[in-house]
């Protein structure tokens, strides 16, 4: 009896978890589909409006291409999903004019796209005490049409060999959220490092929009978290508030890999 017990046991021991990492084994996969919804498309914040003049409908196609032929274990939809009174909203400044640093341009003075500065009096949260923040148009409101997934994009569906995650962020009213693992002050982490770690996720590619603020964004935290990184960058578009590439060269200095979604297979 002994001997079956461990025999079997040994046995046991020896089989091979799918996502067990090691000399001789596989990558584990992950692609993160950041904020491919309606209003960064054709709604407030439709890239076609802002200076890169590159529309964010393009990068659809080319991610469902990616769906359609490259199997990942693990596919997350990230969604930007921001109460009505978001402090990234131009519009609600007036709400938060008291609040604005010494320092910081006035409420007359700020126009769309600018950089506000606040000063929350909050000595609990000293992270949160100085926030930098971009005024954006209102965008992805939670539950409005501009704040869903276009209806064009493939969204699959979890199967045995494929786990599917769908991410909000951005829906506290003080804090901005543009990486899909912290917010942008760092004091709240999102659930994801945990899931991709619990499913031994070892490589992390990151398609959608935008290039320089969101997907730029998760992809410093992916590879702060130690995933393999790559953006898909015929895969994203930007918003180029500041400078697309400048962000991409920042992201290939910190190990980020700045690849074409033709070229995905090659790193699995
Ligand atoms: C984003 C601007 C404001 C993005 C989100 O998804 O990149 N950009 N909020
Ligand atoms: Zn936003």
């Amino acid at each position: 009896m002994g001997n079956i017990n461990s025999s079997v046991r040994r046995k046991i021991g020896t089989v091979k978890n799918k996502h067990q990492t090691g000399p001789e084994s596989k990558a584990v996969s992950a692609l993160l589909i950041v904020d491919v919804q309606y209003d960064f498309i054709d709604g407030s914040l439709a890239l076609k409006n802002c200076p890169s003049q590159h529309q964010g409908e393009h990068v659809i196609p080319i991610i469902n291409k990616i769906l359609h032929d490259i199997h990942f274990d693990v596919v997350v939809y990230t969604q930007d999903w921001h109460t009505h009174d978001h402090i990234s909203f131009f519009e609600n400044l007036p709400l938060r004019a008291h609040l604005l640093a010494k320092d910081s341009k006035s409420i007359d003075e700020l126009k769309l796209f600018d950089t506000a500065v606040f000063v929350f009096a909050d000595d609990t949260r000293d992270k949160m005490s100085r926030v930098e923040q971009i005024l954006w148009p209102t965008h992805c409101v939670q539950h409005s049409h501009g704040a869903e997934l276009h209806k064009e994009l493939s969204i699959l569906k979890a199967n045995k060999r494929r786990e599917v995650i769908h991410l909000l962020k951005g829906y506290d009213s003080d804090i901005d959220s543009y990486s899909a693992f912290w917010d942008n002050q760092k004091i709240r982490e999102t659930s994801l490092n945990s899931t991709l770690k619990e499913s031994n996720v070892t490589h992390v590619f990151i398609v959608g929009i935008a290039t320089d603020v969101c997907v730029y964004s998760t992809a410093l935290h992916a590879v702060e978290n130690g995933y393999k990184t790559y953006i898909v960058e015929d895969a994203c578009r930007g918003v180029d508030v500041g400078n697309i590439n400048l962000r991409l060269d920042e992201l290939i200095n910190r190990n980020c890999v700045v690849i074409q979604s033709n070229e995905i297979k090659t790193r699995l």
